[in-house]
């Protein structure tokens, strides 16, 4: 009988991975295309400055960095995508014609997770790359099995805690508040005894889909808590901000109305429960979140409490 495979790990596709090349001579960035552009796509900067500029337009899935370059050397380079939230995790490959032990151990020590001799080989550049991006792959694959919700998409309670501890920290540091809401589906149990689990499931896709679409900020961020309650959490937002948040959330599920597939349904409502990290010091920002949500439901439902 056939077995039928559920991922396989080693066989990731790569067909759409893009590469930067930075180094200040065009030539060099001519013959590692030529040795690459059949495979990948290959993006091309021949400065430091303009190699951060094609990053905040792409993010490359790996980049091929010359060291010796005026201005701002590959090292430095390499410590301001290191420095970044958003480049820290882009393997970085030195390509160089240091020959000296200590340049090499120095290019290691910055973060590096390869080295390569100009001029290159190209079997060895080849090699290089695809093990390199086929690791990357490998790893945020296993980063979305951890972390992300199967059905909803969403990040699910164990990034939530993770993510929470950085939102905290950072709100202590600076003093500027996060908001944090609990967001609930109102009598979902029944929704699910009358329609099922399967449309139940949908619905609960629809939400996630619904809570996204009304958050603005790329730092906001949306988690699955647990069966059909979702926690938002707000960085560098007061109570007011956090209201205002709250009230789009709702007015989304007003107007754009879910409902079971056919459309007979009840539409769905929820309860919100908000709260700041400040103005609760004493209790975990969730537990004071959910005590607030439990009151929107005890007051009848399809309300915010804070
Ligand atoms: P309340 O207004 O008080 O929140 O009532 P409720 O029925 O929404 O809350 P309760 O906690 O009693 O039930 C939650 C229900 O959510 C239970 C289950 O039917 C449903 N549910 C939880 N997780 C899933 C899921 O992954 N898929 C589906 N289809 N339903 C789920
Ligand atoms: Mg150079
Ligand atoms: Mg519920
Ligand atoms: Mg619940």
């Amino acid at each position: 009988m056939e077995s039928k495979k559920i991922e396989d790990f080693s066989e990731v596709d790569l067909s759409t991975a893009k590469i930067l090349v930075v180094d200040d001579q065009p030539i060099n960035i001519q013959a590692v295309y030529n040795i690459l552009s059949d495979s990948y796509t290959v993006l091309a900067a021949t400065s430091g400055p303009a190699a951060l500029e094609v990053c905040n337009e792409v993010l490359p899935d790996l980049i091929l960095l010359d060291v010796l370059m005026p201005g701002m050397d590959g090292l430095e380079l390499c410590d301001q995508l290191k420095q970044d939230d958003a480049t820290r995790d882009i393997p970085i490959i030195f390509v160089t014609s240091f020959n000296e032990q200590h340049e090499e151990d120095e290019c290691w020590s910055r973060g590096g997770v390869d080295f390569i001799m100009k001029p290159v080989n190209p079997m060895t550049l080849k090699n290089r790359v695809k093990a390199h991006l086929t690791l990357k792959a490998q790893k945020d694959m296993l980063h979305k099995l951890v972390f992300v919700d199967g059905l909803t998409g969403t990040f699910n309670r164990r990034y939530l805690d993770l993510h929470l501890d950085r939102v905290k920290n950072e709100a202590s540091r600076t003093k500027h508040d996060a908001g944090c809401l609990m967001v609930d589906i109102d009598h979902f149990k029944a929704f699910n005894d009358d329609y099922g689990h399967i449309e139940g499931d949908q619905a609960l896709i629809s939400t996630a889909n619904l809570i996204r679409k009304a958050l603005l900020r790329p730092t906001d961020f949306v988690a699955r808590y647990g069966g059909e309650e979702f926690a938002v959490i707000l960085p560098d937002t007061d109570l007011p901000g956090t209201l205002e948040v709250a009230n789009r959330i709702k007015s989304a599920f007003d107007s754009e109305k879910i409902t079971n597939s056919e459309g007979t349904s009840n539409p769905i409502t929820v309860s919100i429960g908000a709260s700041t990290i400040l103005s609760c010091s004493n209790v975990e920002i969730i537990e004071c979140s959910d005590t607030y949500l439990y009151e929107a439901k005890n007051r009848g439902r399809d309300q915010i409490y804070h």
